[in-house]
């Protein structure tokens, strides 16, 4: 009983199952081929170009890709792009409604040749299988732009037609090969090709650079050039260096003069408080300037004095000269602003009588007599 059992099962059991298998199979084949119609209508990847191949040698320094993607029958299409040949996408591509994409692979190729691969993908709406034909490849060789070095023109020191200089302020003009790139000016002050200093042009490419505190004077060879960076790869540019000879000398500064001077002597040449005063003048820039007073002819300063910002001095003698005849000599001492250097007026003299106030005869009153 138990084996009829079994076997009816088996029997009948069976039948439904076929019966089952039957009827997915109806759909299967419903799903199959409506998934045909679709596969039929797989993406098409179409018009590759390289968009800035103008020249058509296969040579481009902006990897910039087109194409063209028809969807078919499926709502979206994407394009896959493999860059290194691993049949993985590195990048993705998304067309516009016409089914047109663009992508730039500058930041995904390195330069040189080039073998890429793209693929239109969509996907089935009911079994979200992936739809694609498959890969299609281009080839190129991806080179830098070649890019001119900046120039500089127009360069000066400010030298006279004598090859001298005082304020040693380098001019010129710095062109780019693109107006706007970033550019700078090396100056090798000492000729071993490291830059001392370095100037940077305003808005026009001009430069402006005083180097007055950067040389010493004497005889100088200043070399100078434009350097900027190449925007792909950074290597720098250069149109090497220039030359520049010149005589740095310190700027002429007059010596100091005095003016007005006196002691206060009357027209008999009597001086009863003996009181120098005068005036310096200095074409030093906020020059300072002192005055030196030598009493005893010796050329050493006994006594000082120090003008006012107007160049006004007043200094009081009486404690440094005896009375009778006296010569004083006055002189005006400054110092060269770059050089340290001492100018000087000269000695002007001044012959006086100095004369006490107090009376003579009080002078000669007895002492004991005094109260
Ligand atoms: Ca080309
Ligand atoms: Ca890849
Ligand atoms: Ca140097
Ligand atoms: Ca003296």
């Amino acid at each position: 009983m138990k084996s009829l059992s079994r076997f009816l099962c088996a029997v009948f059991g069976q039948r439904r199952s076929s019966r089952r298998r039957r009827r997915t199979s109806a759909a299967l084949a419903a799903e199959v081929l409506e998934s045909r119609v679709l596969l039929s209508a797989t993406p098409t990847l179409s018009s590759l170009t390289l968009v800035h191949d103008g020249d058509g040698d296969g040579v481009v320094s902006i990897p910039e890709v087109s194409g063209v993607v028809d969807a078919g029958e499926s709502d979206y299409a994407m394009v896959e792009i493999d860059v290194d040949g691993d049949q993985m996408a590195d990048s993705w591509a998304y067309p516009d409604p016409a089914g047109l994409f663009t992508q730039d692979l500058s930041s995904d190729l390195g330069f040189g040749p080039q073998t890429i691969h793209l693929r239109a993908v969509a996907w089935h709406p009911q079994t979200g299988e992936e739809l694609t034909e498959g890969w299609s490849s281009l080839s190129f060789d991806y080179q830098a732009a070649p890019v001119a070095p900046p120039t500089l023109s127009g360069l000066s020191v400010g030298a006279d037609g004598n090859g001298v200089v005082l304020t040693p302020v380098l001019t010129g003009t710095l062109t780019t090969a693109t107006p706007g790139d970033y550019a700078m000016v090396e100056i090798d002050l000492d000729g071993d090709d490291m830059a001392d200093a370095w100037a940077y042009p305003d808005s026009g490419g001009l430069i402006s650079q005083d180097l007055s505190s950067d040389l010493s004077f004497g005889e100088q060879t200043i070399r100078v050039r434009a350097v900027a960076w190449h925007p792909q790869t950074g290597e720098e540019l250069t149109d090497g260096w220039s030359s520049l000879s010149f005589d740095y000398q310190a700027t002429p500064v007059a010596p100091p003069t005095l003016s007005d001077l006196s002691v206060g002597a009357d027209a008999a040449g009597v001086v009863l408080a003996p009181v120098l005063t005068g005036r310096v003048t200095t074409s030093i820039p906020d020059g300072y300037a002192m005055i030196e007073i030598d009493v005893d002819g010796d050329d050493v300063a006994d006594a000082w004095a120090y003008p006012d910002p107007t160049g006004w001095f007043e200094q009081d003698l009486s404690w440094d000269i005896g009375f009778g005849a006296q010569t004083i000599r006055v002189r005006a001492v400054a110092w060269h602003p770059q050089t340290g250097e001492v100018l000087t007026s000269g000695w002007s003299s001044l012959s006086f009588d100095y004369q006490s106030t107090v009376d003579p005869s009080l002078e000669e009153f007895p002492a004991e007599d005094l109260p």
